[in-house]
């Protein structure tokens, strides 16, 4: 592991598909592409992420549902700029068994149009709204550009969507706000940094009235969308006639929102924190907090043994996530290389010393520091410790991504930043859409949106066309 230096443009990749096996979390070697199979530790690391986005969406009113995998291609074909887009991207059942279908189903590529039909049977007052409903399931997409173990499956195995129905356009629009302070919450108790931006309207999403995106940088420089966020205004409600009675007595079409994250965020978190030495785990999410490993040493084995065991009881009281590693036929080193590659938040180490002096020596995951402490005071310091890792990983991923924000006012400025991979520039825009996809050509880089986590007064010019600029626009290359 330690020979991948991550840091370097060309490397990240491999760096990823290479903890991706190397810990234990995902084999993208299954004979399928764009498919991969979650293994034991990585499927604890998702657990625990996904677990999370749960509590935040249970905690706001949401309840979660599961709808079927296919969906009649007669439904998915209701909303025509959704249909446009999504058709060539499924995956279709044309038979079953020998028969042949006589309407094709589509394997969900996302459910709008699974959950629509429903909605139309649900919905019959005004009494029934708000309605919130999320599912997490698998969805799959036949992409096209290349795939990547979990950033870009075909088979997206972990895709958390929730879908809303509203009797305003003004609640729908409430609810697009409530649903960025769920996905900031989410991404801020793993300490993944992101920028937020509204998304020009040729890359919205297909059915909706605007898109608002959460991106991250990659430690190559390009940004990775780890969720989004969908104003649908009535363009489902009126293609499927989900109506509702006003107070008044009268039949109005329902308002929508819905927002998705996917296993990407489970990439964001391996992807800011981890190092060359493998991932590194905010102790939040992390499926062993504490190992522990004992330093044989000649006729004390015993001994040390039993020490680490009763810290191993002590911790777990303590309701840390804690393993003891008595494996017999690994040395220590191996240990400490195996534990560092799957991200372990914290290590302690048990070795004749320490038991004479009654202590015990810890190092920290993120720094790799390491200090003493008595065994009596243990659990306290372990748990001090965990607070100061992620107070510690929270600020360095932030300042790492700050750094890599660039605000310029001219069009070279911004060639020379992309063209060094320097992550996110942002130029100011007149908000013409012809202005806008230039931008896109001239510096060879996607246009990701409109800040919308930035509240500034705008003073000056649109770097294509020079008129008086109405907006701050960001561009990055994208994954
Ligand atoms: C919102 C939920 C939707 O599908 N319908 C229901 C809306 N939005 S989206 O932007 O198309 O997808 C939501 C997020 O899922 C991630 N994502 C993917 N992750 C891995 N592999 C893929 N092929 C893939 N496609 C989309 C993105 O993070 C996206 O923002
Ligand atoms: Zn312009």
């Amino acid at each position: 592991m330690a020979a991948v230096k991550r840091k370097d443009w060309s490397r990240y990749g491999k760096w990823f598909r290479r903890i991706l096996i190397d810990a234990g979390i995902l084999d993208y070697r299954y004979p399928i592409k764009g498919c991969g199979v979650w293994l034991p530790y990585g499927f604890k690391i998702r657990r625990n992420v996904f677990q999370i986005l749960r509590n935040l969406l249970d905690s706001t009113g949401h309840d979660e549902t599961l709808f079927p995998l296919m969906i009649p291609e007669t439904a998915l074909a209701k909303e025509s700029s959704h249909v446009g887009s999504f058709e060539e991207e499924c995956y279709w059942v044309t038979h079953g068994g020998t028969d042949l279908l006589k309407i094709k189903y589509a394997l969900r590529p996302t459910s709008e149009t699974a959950i629509a039909p429903m909605l139309k049977l649900w919905v019959r007052s005004h009494a029934d709204l708000p309605l919130k409903l999320y599912q997490i399931v698998n969805i799959f997409r036949y992409e096209t550009k290349a795939t990547r173990p979990i950033l870009r499956m075909r088979e997206v195995s972990t895709f958390k969507e929730a879908h809303t129905s509203h009797a305003t356009f003004e609640d729908a629009e409430e609810q697009v706000k409530e649903a960025i302070i769920v996905y900031k919450d989410f991404f801020d108790a793993m300490d993944v940094p992101y920028r937020i931006s509204k998304r020009p309207e040729w890359d919205k999403f297909p059915g909706a009235l605007y898109s608002v995106a959460f991106d991250m940088i990659c430690p190559d420089g390009r940004t990775l969308q780890v969720g989004t966020v969908h104003n649908l205004g009535q363009n489902f409600s009126k293609a499927f006639d989900i109506t509702y009675e006003t107070e008044k007595g009268e039949q109005e079409h329902i308002w929508q929102t819905c927002y998705g994250i996917s296993g990407r965020a489970v990439a964001a978190v391996l992807t800011v924190h981890g190092d060359d030495y493998g991932v590194v785990l905010p102790p939040k999410i992390a499926p062993i907090q504490a190992v522990i490993i004992p330093i044989p040493y000649k006729n004390k084995a015993e001994q040390i043994n039993k020490a680490c065991k009763d810290i191993e009881i002590m911790l777990k009281k303590a309701n840390v996530q804690v393993k003891l590693d008595l494996r017999a036929d690994m040395r220590p080193g191996s240990k400490f290389y195996y534990w560092d590659l799957r991200g372990v938040p914290i290590r302690i180490e048990i070795g004749p010393k320490d038991i004479e002096q009654n202590e015990a020596t810890i190092v920290r995951r993120d720094t790799l520091e390491k200090q003493t402490c008595k065994i009596s005071g243990l659990v306290k310091t372990i748990q001090e410790l965990m607070r100061t890792m992620m107070k510690d990983l929270r600020l360095r991923a932030w300042k790492w991504m700050d750094e890599r924000v660039h605000r310029v006012d001219n069009l070279e400025d911004a060639k020379k930043l992309i063209a060094r991979k320097e992550g996110i520039v942002e130029v100011l825009w007149c908000g013409n859409v012809k202005c806008g996809q230039k931008l896109e050509e001239v510096i060879g880089a996607r246009v990701l949106g409109v800040p919308m986590d930035i509240e500034e007064k705008i003073d000056g010019n649109c770097v294509i066309c020079g008129k008086t600029a109405a907006d701050i626009i960001r561009v990055a290359i994208a994954y």
